[in-house]
């Protein structure tokens, strides 16, 4: 048995470490590695869920074909499948042109070699790609426009602070690790708020939880500037030397008093004057908004407004006071910097001049002309049931002549496949990860053979160019050989721009970049066209058309449908899966058995619904069937589905969401979705 340092490529804030046993070629054991101060007591229930998913009988180990006929898959060999797709890629390039081949990524597993997929992309000459992503982008972009910059303190200095306010954040759930911290600085007499629709496991933990109308947070934190300002409780030497626009900003907020935004958001005034009390007079103070929160169609103002308040208060650049959105730190190998990386491109030449959105994927799919598109490529995503509009997508996904999926499991997506190539997983290649909230640079080592016949996606490639014809000088021009040589050579010229990162000391545990702050901010410097805090940026007006100063814009579904629709649809994260991943595995299934509707007594009562009845959540995009689950914790008029859930478990939560990007950053507005729900008075 030999023991190996490595890291989860999850696309999770936490980025554990951890220490594998490897016997006989098999993951056989995960262990805590006490290295990385942000995950030292261990992995969660998915980390250890990966011996089962190495080893599952479920995997994809060999390339598949559907037969038309039976629309089943049979099993091809490698030679047969990557002949198929290099004909077809031959004869839609030929026909109709490059960008006619649909080229889709997303976030299933992290690190440095994903650059090669768009670099064969490249080679052959283009391919129409995607812009914008399915995540964080208007949280990220609101963060920019405001500091400059998307960085954080480090997440153990959480413990330093006097108040930590989880806006739209589940930690409990969605960043396990992070409670460590916040209950050390509890423990140390820190309050810790929580600002949520729903009652969280977050919030079980929390002194005082502010259900909050889905959506409205911007009203909410804009009218506790206000308080604040008008109390007084404002850092004014620290507004004076770094802020641009305040002036403004409180002319602004003028508008926001407590009884308007009572009647906005739905919470009582006095939990309005209460919240702002607290903030003025407990520093330092983190505050933590979600990823959750800003997919919504306002969702960058809606951050912009949160920030606001860090800014008034001074809590920025110190120990235990910090804007803890999302930490690009260790993102040290990449030229361009999220989130401007996911804005489309600007110019009309180049090969990839061609993209379509995130957001909008079905009806992109379908809307883009000159030429259509024939033929998609997806790898590392799963749209069918993680994107939007579902029912779109599925249309889009079926108009195509010819789909290539790789997959490590039979996705909803992989389902929809021509051809499905087998996916490795994260112990058969080594590559290089960072993360978004922990500073650290890892080392993600290959420690067993790839099962079956699975070859990563460097390789893949590799035989797709030679099959394709390309001569091997071109194609080394673009791709790395085969083999774990070429992939550790590619890795360590990687490194040499970074002397304090070596390859032996990454083996053995995560590394910290030259550079790092690990009290972002501390030199007060912000990389905005003025040099300071915008509270006022002319950039959101010039980029995304909006208010240069953050304010509350209604939803657009709540404004317009909640006649027909009045329920708030939610769809956030469960502990158990990242997305779409996990909850195929059997011990995961013992705790997370089947889809479930969150809905409050109130509103289940009014509609003949008890508990464990069947129930049609729909709205005009789409329906799903799924048990009720009747719950106080949750705030009335709104409903939660976590998403993840595949088709074929009964549920994916996206059957129901509009393709709709948020006001900046082209991210995508899940939760700007309403719906109602009856009971089904037969079972399905
Ligand atoms: N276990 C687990 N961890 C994960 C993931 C996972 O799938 N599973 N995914 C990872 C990824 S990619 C992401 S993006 C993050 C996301 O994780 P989080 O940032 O925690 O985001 P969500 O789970 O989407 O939403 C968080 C909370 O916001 C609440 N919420 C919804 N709407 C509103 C609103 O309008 N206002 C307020 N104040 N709250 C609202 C929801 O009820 C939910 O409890 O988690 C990462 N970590
Ligand atoms: N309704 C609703 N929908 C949401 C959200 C929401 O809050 N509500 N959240 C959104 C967010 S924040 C995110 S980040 C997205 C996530 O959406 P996706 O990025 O599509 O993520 P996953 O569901 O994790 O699917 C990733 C797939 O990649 C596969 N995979 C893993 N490793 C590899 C590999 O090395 N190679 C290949 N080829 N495949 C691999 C996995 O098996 C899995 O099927 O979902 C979004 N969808
Ligand atoms: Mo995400």
């Amino acid at each position: 048995m030999q023991i190996f340092s490595t890291a989860c490529p999850r696309n999770c804030y936490s980025t554990c470490s951890f220490k594998v046993h490897v016997d006989k070629g098999k993951v056989v054991n995960i262990d805590p590695h006490s290295a990385n101060l942000a995950t030292p007591e261990g992995v969660c229930l998915k980390g250890l869920a990966y011996i089962e998913r190495a080893n599952s009988p479920d995997r994809i180990l060999k390339p598949l074909r559907k037969n038309k006929e039976t629309n089943q898959f049979e099993e091809i060999s490698w030679d047969k499948a990557l002949s198929v797709i290099s004909e077809k890629i031959n004869y839609f390039q030929k026909e109709y042109g490059n960008h006619s081949i649909l080229y889709y990524a997303a976030s299933g597993m992290s690190g440095l070699l994903n650059s090669f997929s768009q670099k064969f992309w490249e080679m052959i000459g283009g391919a129409t790609t995607m812009y914008g992503n399915l995540c964080w982008p208007a949280g990220l972009e609101a963060t920019r426009l405001t500091l400059g910059e998307n960085k954080h303190n480090v997440p153990w200095d959480l413990e330093n602070a006097k108040l930590i306010l989880l806006w739209g954040k589940n930690s409990a759930e969605s960043n396990i690790q992070e409670m460590i911290p916040i209950m050390k600085a509890k423990e140390k007499g820190a309050k810790l708020i929580v600002i949520d629709p729903r009652r969280t496991p977050s919030a079980e933990r929390a002194d005082m939880l502010v259900q909050i109308k889905p959506g409205t947070d911007a009203a909410l934190a804009l009218g506790i500037a206000y308080l604040l300002i008008q109390t007084g409780q404002i850092d004014t030497d620290f507004i004076d030397k770094n802020v641009l626009g305040f002036k403004e900003f409180k002319k602004a907020v003028a508008y926001y008093t407590p009884a308007t935004v009572a009647e906005i958001t739905g919470i009582p005034s006095v939990h309005i004057y209460r919240l702002a009390e607290i903030i003025g007079a407990t520093k330092p103070m983190t505050l933590i908004p979600g990823f959750g929160m800003q997919r919504y169609s306002n969702g960058g103002q809606t951050v912009r407004s949160l920030l606001a308040l860090s800014v008034l208060t001074g809590n920025i650049g110190k120990s235990g006071a910090c804007w803890h959105y999302a930490n690009l730190q260790s993102y040290v190998f990449d030229k361009v910097k999220e989130p401007e990386s996911y804005y489309p491109p600007k110019k009309q030449e180049g090969v990839f001049r061609r993209a379509i959105s995130m957001a909008k994927l079905g009806e992109d799919m379908l809307k883009i002309v000159n030429p259509k598109l024939k033929m998609i490529w997806v790898e590392r995503g799963n749209p069918v049931t993680q994107n939007p509009d579902t029912n779109t997508i599925l249309k889009a996904f079926r108009k195509l002549e010819f789909r290539v999926v790789v997959e490590q499991f039979m996705t909803d997506s992989a389902l929809e496949a021509d051809i499905v190539l087998p996916a490795k997983n994260m112990f058969e290649q080594t590559d290089i990860i960072g993360g978004y909230w922990n500073p650290y640079v890892q080392l993600k080592s290959k420690l067993v053979e790839p099962a079956g016949e699975v070859k990563p996606e460097t390789e893949i490639y590799y035989l797709l160019a030679q099959k394709l014809g390309f001569s091997n000088e071109k194609i080394k021009e673009y791709l790395i050989e085969p083999g774990d040589e070429s992939v550790k050579q590619f890795l360590k010229n990687k490194l040499k721009e970074f002397p304090e990162l070596k390859w032996e000391s990454l083996k053995e545990g995560p590394q910290i970049a030259k550079n790092h702050e690990e009290i972002a901010f501390s030199d007060l410097k912000f990389n905005t066209p003025s040099g300071k805090i915008e509270l006022y940026s002319k950039q959101a007006k010039q980029l995304w058309n909006l208010d240069p100063l953050p304010t509350y814009v209604p939803l657009i579904e709540d404004e317009k449908l909640s006649d027909e629709f009045p329920l708030h649809f939610m769809s956030p994260n469960t502990k158990n899966r990242i997305h779409s991943q996990f909850n195929n595995l059997k011990i995961i299934k013992l705790f997370s058995t089947e889809p479930f509707v969150m809905i409050h007594p109130d509103d289940s009562d009014s509609r003949n619904i008890t508990e464990g009845d069947m129930v049609k959540i729909y709205n005009n995009r789409g329906y799903v069937k799924v048990k009720a689950r009747l719950d106080f914790g949750i705030k009335k008029s709104c409903v939660a589905l976590t998403n993840g859930w595949w088709i074929q478990d009964g549920a994916s939560p996206n059957f129901l969401s509009k393709g709709r990007e948020t006001d900046m950053g082209h991210g995508t507005a899940f939760h700007d979705n309403m719906v109602e729900v009856v009971k089904l008075l037969v079972e399905p």
